[in-house]
């Protein structure tokens, strides 16, 4: 009999019957939308749970991203990584920013600091780094670089919902931290997004300008946008939280097991552990050296898919491959070769709340027996 299929994720939904009480008390309000009382609820609620100053709910990430380099008012040139989802560049383009690509580097495929200051010209106002699969970026010097040239840093913090460095949240490093509820994502509220912020006045003009820049009824401040989270995102999003805990102990096990049989697998590579860090083990990837490990990481791919495991390989192609900017000066190869090497070895196992040690097992299997 065949395997039923196992994606590389798979959302945790809220109790339904409790949805179902929110969703009853939201048809008899019929207050549905424009920060009501279950947004404004959820963002207390997540501003104490994150241990943050301030959260702006969004509808997605990306619009979040996208508003994000509106609120500090980015121009010009962007440092950026290659190695992400594409939603990262895509929020450049449509303000109208030059990305500039930078490499990373191969510890945890983060946007590699060193190679920033060779990237900065006269145009360049902002940093925009990605926490990728939750692992913090080197914030300090990030933010070292940025003090010296008078950069804002925006972090792409989609992957990072509750990560910690050292007991503080790491959305807590930069101007801004952006995050990412996706139904992919650890945290979902089936879309939506959210910034975080570090002072009230920020607060303020982020909550404009995802409300068509209305400051009240009569008053439109900033020509913005509708990034709105509405009243059954937040509902849901709240009822998230009630589980969220639970929910990580059982990722934190399933990664426990997959670094527990593969470490030391040749030609596999995994990504450090690193104590001070409180992870939200949101994927797990592995890195195929295909000089030593039986067959190429495009050829595991395909087993697995065989299988009825449907890995990812998140982020292959890199985004600077994309039609859109692979015209762009840092688009070159010879500008980016960790990013290369890494997205061509790259390949995300699947890893959620619910997926049972007997599958994890499955899986680890297959990648010691090809
Ligand atoms: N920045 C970063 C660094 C990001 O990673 C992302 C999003 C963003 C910004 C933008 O944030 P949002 O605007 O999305 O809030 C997925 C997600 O769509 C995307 O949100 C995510 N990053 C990216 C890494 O992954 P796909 O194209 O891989 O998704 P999809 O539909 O193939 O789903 C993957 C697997 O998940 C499926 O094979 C099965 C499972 N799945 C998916 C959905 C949608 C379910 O079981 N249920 C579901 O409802 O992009």
């Amino acid at each position: 009999m065949k395997q039923d299929k196992i994606f590389v994720t798979q959302p945790s939904l809220p109790d339904l019957d409790e949805f179902i009480n929110s969703l009853k008390e939201i048809w008899d309000s019929k207050w549905i939308t424009n920060m009501g009382k279950f947004h404004k609820e959820f963002e207390n609620q997540l501003t104490n749970y994150l241990g943050v100053k301030y959260v702006s709910l969004f509808a997605n990430g990306t619009m979040a991203l996208i508003s994000a380099l509106q609120v500090l008012r980015i121009t010009g040139e962007v440092i950026t990584t290659p190695y992400s989802f594409v939603a990262t560049t895509h929020a450049l383009w449509w303000n109208g920013i030059k990305p500039v690509f930078v490499d990373i580097e191969n510890g945890y495929c983060n946007l590699n600091p060193e190679k920033i200051e060779a990237a900065i010209t006269p145009n360049t106002t902002a940093i925009m780094p990605v926490h990728i699969y939750g692992n913090p970026c080197d914030v300090n010097r990030i933010q070292e670089i940025a003090d010296v040239y008078g950069l804002k840093t925006i972090y792409d913090a989609a992957h990072a919902f509750r990560v910690e460095r050292d007991g503080n949240s790491i959305l807590n490093f930069g101007d801004l931290s952006v995050l990412s509820f996706h139904a992919t994502k650890t945290f979902n509220t089936i879309e939506g997004g959210a910034i975080v912020c570090q002072d009230e006045k920020t607060k303020k003009r982020i909550d404009f300008l995802k409300n068509f820049g209305f400051a009240d009824e009569v008053t439109v401040v900033a020509p913005g946008i509708n990034a709105k989270m509405n009243e059954l995102q937040a509902a849901y999003g709240l009822l998230q939280l009630k589980t969220f805990d639970e929910q990580i102990k059982k990722r934190e096990e399933i990664t426990k097991v997959y670094r527990d049989s593969l470490i030391g697998v040749n030609g596999i590579r995994l990504l450090k552990d690193i104590e001070y860090i409180k992870h939200n083990y949101s994927y797990f990837p592995i890195f195929i050296d295909d000089t030593i490990y039986p067959i190429s990481r495009d050829n595991l791919y395909e087993k697995l898919k065989e299988k009825n495991i449907f890995g990812r390989r998140y982020f292959y192609p890199l985004i600077s491959e994309f039609p859109a900017y692979r015209g762009l000066a840092s688009s070159k190869p010879a500008n980016l070769p960790v990013a290369n090497k890494i997205a061509n070895q790259v390949l995300c196992l699947p890893i959620y709340p619910d997926l049972s040690v007997k599958n994890v097992l499955l899986i680890i299997d297959i990648i010691k027996n090809v």
